[in-house]
């Protein structure tokens, strides 16, 4: 018995072996001869990066269930920063009946045409649609397995066909959003075991691939997401795949092993101010990437254009998302964001197309500017503008005019003669306003000062502030515990979503502040120790990657 065993495992370690270097060869074959110069690359950039707006699409088999599963809410924190496009994990969700809801994902009212047309109305000049997101399904005709629009669904018709068509035709740069790593359906990683780079795994994506890049036309860009950079060879044969069909698509960071394109922010975040090359941040709507229909928590249009003029002084695209419903309709509340967002770009678009963001790695108090070399035109966004006169400390060109963009007005300037600090006077303006720009016009080029540039260190913009949670360490482990309790999110002051009895894992670190009582008095103290079964309120940063700011404790004296 112990034999065979053993015997079992060495052709199980051997065929492991084999199709581990067998992989790796085949990640090799797919190698081109692709290279490209320096000046090819910011060429193949341009496009792109001169569109600045684009619209991020999450549609799928999970959009059936709007983020709800048995009655109980997936779209929110409880089952860690979940969206509901991760339902049938986080719900864990048997297969057979996820099958079910692929072929009940019937999206009849599916118009592409309408689709692109919001997109361009808004100002957007790219989309990224979810071709397959983490549940493996794609909304594609593909041969890979039968996991797809064609064989799982009654709806029969390729998703991807119509609107890449669509895109062509109404001149809309075209994206695929692809999960590479991730593919919770595929047998060789199912549910989220982790990817075993298994050259049958490698075999369906580059079918997959494959496919995308040779069905449909030009591919503009290719956005992978949640990479192992460890799986260095993989990652290289996603790429290999691109250069090879479509040499021109752009790809996003998040390929992994730094082999993309250009550089992201998180998950609903602006890029950091002053880094230089090609950026792109990404932003949802309310909370949710997917369609979630308890999701009420819908940025305002005001702050979704503020969010678009802070990316784009940051230097980077701006991607806003989008959940279409199951029957392939964009929710009203989308709707009219991005009517609001294209009203405004129409007067503005000026100063986010084609443009380069500020140089300083800080803000002014007001806001922070862009620059169209060709046009030589500084545009000041007054994001932060409360009213009151600027100053552009470290802008050194000769200034010809300064004026609203949006109605003309022409504004009185001062730069004095020895260091052209510049001095605008604004007139008092009406509440009702969207965000407004100054445009002025150079009498040459840029000239900026590092050492005289703005000093304001913005806070990171992120869509949430912070979450706290009060209640009960249920597990500590040296700097690793969990809390459960009742948990809100909180954004400008506001609770903008709470949860109760939910439980949040969080690990100490050098930053955190402490709180304690001590007879009724609350001081603040380098630090204390953390209790099981003891009660206290935590203030953590809604980043993953942040520290904890604050732990209180609750008892009324501290131990
Ligand atoms: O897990 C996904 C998530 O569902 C969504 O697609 C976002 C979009 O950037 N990316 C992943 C998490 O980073």
């Amino acid at each position: 018995m112990q034999t065979k065993n053993r015997t079992y495992v060495l052709v199980l370690v051997i065929s492991f072996l084999l199709g581990y270097i067998d992989c790796f060869s085949q990640a090799n074959t797919e190698a081109t001869d692709w290279k490209e110069s320096e000046s090819e690359y910011h060429s193949r950039m341009k496009e792109w990066n001169d569109a600045r707006l684009g619209m991020f699409l999450h549609w799928g088999v999970y959009s059936t269930y709007g983020g709800e599963y048995q009655g109980t809410d997936y779209g929110k924190e409880a089952h860690g920063n979940a969206s509901a496009e991760w339902i049938y994990l986080r719900a864990n969700i048997p297969d057979e009946e996820y099958r079910k809801a692929a072929r009940n994902f019937n999206p009849v009212q599916y118009d592409p045409a309408e689709w692109v047309k919001m997109a361009k109305d808004a100002g957007m000049k790219y989309i990224v649609l979810t071709a397959k997101h983490h549940d493996g399904f794609a909304l594609f005709d593909s041969k890979a397995s039968d996991w797809n629009i064609m064989d799982a669904s009654d709806y029969k018709k390729d998703l991807i066909k119509g609107y890449v068509d669509e895109c062509h035709k109404q001149g809309m740069l075209v994206g695929f959003y692809y999960s590479h790593n991730q593919d919770w359906f595929h047998h060789a990683s199912p549910r989220q075991a982790p990817h075993p780079q298994s050259m049958e795994y490698n075999e369906f994506v580059k079918i997959q691939l494959k496919e995308l890049l040779t069905q449909y036309g030009k591919i503009d860009i290719l956005w992978f997401d949640t990479p192992n950079n460890e799986h260095i060879e993989f990652n290289r044969l996603c790429v290999s795949m691109v250069r090879k069909y479509q040499p021109e698509c752009i790809i996003n960071a998040r390929i992994g092993s730094n082999l993309g394109d250009y550089v992201g922010g998180g998950d609903r975040a602006v890029v950091e101010p002053g880094k230089q090359g090609y950026k792109e941040s990404i932003m949802t709507m309310r909370l949710n990437w997917g369609y979630d229909r308890n999701d009420d928590f819908w940025k305002s249009s005001d702050e979704l254009i503020t969010l678009v003029s802070q990316s784009v002084c940051r230097g980077s695209n701006f991607m806003l998302n989008i959940g279409p419903t199951p029957l392939g309709t964009f929710p009203p509340e989308d709707r009219s964001r991005l009517k609001a967002l294209g009203e405004w770009m129409e007067i503005n678009g000026e100063a986010i197309y084609s443009t380069e963001g500020s140089p300083f790695p800080k803000e002014y108090s007001w806001g922070s500017f862009t620059f169209n070399p060709e046009t030589r035109r500084v545009f000041l966004h007054l994001y932060s503008w409360t009213g009151g006169n600027i100053t552009a400390d470290g802008i050194d060109s000769r200034i010809a005019k300064a004026y609203f963009l949006d109605n003309g007005e022409i504004l009185e300037y001062n730069q004095d003669g020895v260091s052209n600090n510049l001095k605008i006077s604004l007139p008092v303006v009406s509440k009702d306003k969207r965000l407004r720009i100054i445009a002025l016009e150079l009498e040459g080029d840029l000239v900026t000062d590092p050492v005289k540039g703005p000093d304001y260190i913005p806070p990171r913009i992120y869509h949430l502030n912070f979450k706290k949670i009060v209640g009960t360490i249920k597990k500590l482990d040296n700097c690793e515990f969990e809390i459960q309790g009742n948990l809100v999110a909180v954004k400008d002051g506001i609770d903008i979503y709470q949860e109760n009895e939910t439980t949040v894992k969080l690990s100490l670190n050098d930053h955190v502040r402490y709180r304690v009582n001590k007879n009724g008095e609350i001081i603040r103290t380098l630090g204390f120790d953390l209790y099981e079964d003891e009660k206290y309120a935590v203030v953590y940063s809604p980043n993953p990657d942040e520290p904890i700011l604050e732990i209180i404790t609750l008892l009324e004296d501290a131990k």
